[in-house]
């Protein structure tokens, strides 16, 4: 990949965390910790990989997005907005009574949004179901989700994660945003969903493992992804919670606490 496309992408992201600050700091609420983990990976999607027309969010043909774990609802808003999907400036209105950036993202209200999600561990069965109906269609979009490792926990993962093998889903791929901290203590605490490389190899998924946060690992993933036959592809990110916020990084408080004006003008210009 171009060190110019890499350099693109990075200073992309860095604006989606921008966004991600000053949406929650504006509402006074929302999941910065785990957006801020995922920005690289979304950015990485949604501005150089998936084919998507914003101007025709429903083309029955673009490559099709689940955000397993909802409650990232920023990093997906700041991602659809940047891209041309609705006006940054409607990214103010997060968790407004009545706006249509709820806290989780909704499918029926928010343009680009493919999957309403939220309750963790169902974004993967729902990303399955579209593989399987674009196979059906004879088309050849792809499928991309991302689940946290926490939302690991959820039974239901595994179930469509075996599916996703069965029916040998080659245009799936999915990030673990592996993170190691879920809402209220490390995942491994809580319930470990370790060893998570060693797992999905024996649901019969190709695994890769990357830096969460290197743009050139990720891109060298996707491509990986894309050319293998037979399996559903999963990528085993490393990553930061809060990642690009010093005060942020790695601190479980900030799961799901807004930035207060001063933290948020301190995050702002960290990530300049
Ligand atoms: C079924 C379900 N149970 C519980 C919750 C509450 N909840 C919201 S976020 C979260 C932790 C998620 O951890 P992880 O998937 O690792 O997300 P990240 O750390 O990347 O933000 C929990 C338990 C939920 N949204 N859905």
């Amino acid at each position: 990949m171009s060190e110019a496309i890499t350099q693109r992408l990075e200073s992309t992201a860095r604006q989606i965390r921008r966004h991600i600050i000053a949406m929650t700091h504006a509402a006074s609420s929302g999941h910065p910790g785990g957006s801020l983990s995922a920005a690289d990976m979304v950015t990485a999607l949604f501005f150089k990989e998936m084919r998507i027309d914003p101007q025709n969010p429903q083309w029955p043909d673009r490559d099709r997005f689940v955000l397993g774990k909802g409650h990232a609802a920023p990093v997906l808003y700041a991602a659809l907005a940047e891209r041309g999907f609705f006006p940054a400036e409607e990214l103010k209105g997060l968790r407004q009574a009545g706006h249509f950036l709820q806290g989780h993202p909704d499918m029926k209200k928010v343009p680009g949004v493919d999957m309403s999600t939220g309750s963790l561990g169902q974004g993967l069965s729902a990303a399955v179901g579209m593989a399987l109906g674009l196979r059906l269609d004879n088309k050849d979009a792809r499928v991309w989700a991302i689940l946290g490792d926490g939302e690991l926990q959820e039974g239901q993962v595994w179930e469509a994660a075996m599916a996703a093998a069965h029916y040998k889903l080659d245009k799936l791929a999915i990030f673990i945003d592996d993170n190691g901290l879920q809402i209220d203590g490390p995942v491994k605490e809580v319930m470990s969903s370790y060893p998570i490389v060693d797992k999905f190899q024996a649901f019969g998924w190709n695994v890769i493992e990357i830096d969460g946060h290197s743009m050139t690992a990720i891109l060298e993933a996707i491509e990986t992804a894309k050319a293998v036959t037979g399996r559903p592809t999963c990528i085993v990110s490393h990553t930061v919670k809060g990642k690009g916020v010093s005060f942020m990084e790695d601190q479980v408080g900030w799961h799901g606490t807004a930035p207060n004006a001063e933290q948020a003008a301190i995050a702002l210009k960290e990530l300049q």
